[in-house]
């Protein structure tokens, strides 16, 4: 017998193998401990029956939505350093200038670890009224042992107090500490003997991520961190060229990664060997729109190289204060040009082939965790043309 039934829905599967996204007109899908028990034609849907029985009336199911790459755990704000960006200060002159990144470590740091739970609820709880069932959540604002591991404890607490997936990356060579004397191979050696040790022995990460940029971290620091990750047989990810070119994204498919993130100055060798290593494409538009970068990312490049393009909203407070992946859809298409097929896979099936989750969730095939979105939309192009609507109906996490 199944838990439950949602019928008379049309379903958008992406299914990989089924053309588009995969759409099952007259669909159904079933549910069993928790899991994906059939999805199909509803005229073939097996009869054992279910506990309990919906009427879709004829809305969209899509996978639950997938935001692979977030700074979601963090205190504070940084509205006054918007502020002094409007006033004509640049991003990377706020950063030299001790702001930035290094005034959310302040703030970060001062807070207790339920506090930064606190802060962070209301801002999952954003994404999960837009159908997200998995989130990643990155440290990078503790910078030191002490509070990378509260981090990413708070980002595991979050699981525990609503019914979302969350995966965590530890981010420690995302700036230098504020008060350190500039020395970053020195943090660095702290990043790979000290912290990353501690955090893999606590299992407070699933993957190690890194910021390979001009004002953050050099490719050289950048290989040492990862391959201190992978001697503690954690996967790796980088946020890679994303203000300038450094090579990041042929250094990070070198080096095995899920993922390379942002990719704005990517050149073609390092698409070329993102592809040969299956190394996914994350874009965040929405990090774009807010510095106002006017560098697109090589997206025509993606396509014909064949590398698997994820969106995902960036939510943190000085880049990327979003927290809709459906606006992220939108900017995504209007500013990137991406297809409607490509903006919905972006947040399922490539989101989760960005986290290596992909034969748990990510599409509706049988076996996978029962994770939907239910919307109340006529087109699946609804999802990504409103801007600041949300046709979310019904959000299903593990069957429930
Ligand atoms: N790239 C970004 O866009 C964010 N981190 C990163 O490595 C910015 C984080 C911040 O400004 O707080
Ligand atoms: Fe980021």
């Amino acid at each position: 017998m199944f838990d439950k039934v949602w019928r008379n829905a049309r379903l958008a599967t992406l299914a990989p193998g089924s053309a588009g996204l995969g759409v099952v007109d007259h669909g159904a899908v079933a549910s069993h401990a928790g899991r994906i028990a059939y999805a199909g034609p509803e005229a073939a849907l097996p009869s054992p029956g279910a506990a309990e029985v919906i009427d879709c009336a004829g809305r969209w199911i899509t996978p639950g939505l997938i935001d692979c790459h977030t700074h979601l755990v963090y205190a504070g704000n940084r509205a006054a350093e918007f502020e002094l960006r409007l006033a004509g200060a640049s991003y990377e002159a706020i950063a030299r200038a001790g702001g930035g990144i290094a005034s959310s470590v302040r703030a970060t740091r001062d807070a207790s670890l339920e506090r930064l739970v606190a802060e962070t609820l209301p801002r999952l709880d954003a994404l999960i009224a837009e159908g997200v069932t998995t989130v990643e959540v990155k440290s990078g604002y503790g910078l030191d042992l002490a509070n990378e591991a509260k981090q990413l404890r708070a980002a595991r607490l979050l699981a525990e107090r609503r019914p979302v997936g969350v995966t965590t990356s530890f981010l420690g060579a995302h700036a230098l500490p504020p008060g350190s004397d500039g020395d970053k191979d020195a943090h660095i050696d702290h990043v790979c003997n000290e912290m990353l040790p501690a955090i893999a022995a606590e299992g407070l990460a699933d993957a190690v991520d890194a910021f390979c940029e001009g004002i953050a971290f050099s490719p050289e620091q950048v290989a040492r961190v990862f391959a201190a990750a992978q001697r503690h047989g954690l996967p790796v990810k980088l946020h890679a060229d994303q203000l300038s070119y450094s090579g990041g994204a042929r250094l990070a498919a070198e080096a095995g990664a899920l993922s390379a993130d942002h990719l704005e100055y990517a050149s073609e060798d390092g698409v070329a060997a993102m592809a040969r290593a299956g190394t996914v494409a994350v874009l965040l538009p929405g990090a774009f729109y807010f510095i106002r970068e006017t560098q697109a990312p090589p997206v025509a490049l993606f396509r014909s190289h064949g590398v698997p393009i994820a969106l995902a909203t960036d939510s943190n407070p000085g880049t990327s204060p979003l927290t809709s992946p459906l606006l992220a859809m939108n900017m995504a298409a209007t500013l990137f040009r991406m297809t409607v097929e490509e903006c919905v896979a972006g947040f399922t099936r490539e989101a989760a082939r960005a986290l290596g989750q992909l034969g748990q969730t990510g599409t509706i095939e049988p076996g996978k965790w029962c994770d939907l979105a239910v919307w109340s939309i006529e087109a699946p192009a609804e999802l990504v043309y409103r801007i600041g609507f949300n046709p979310l109906h019904q959000r299903v996490w593990r069957g429930q």
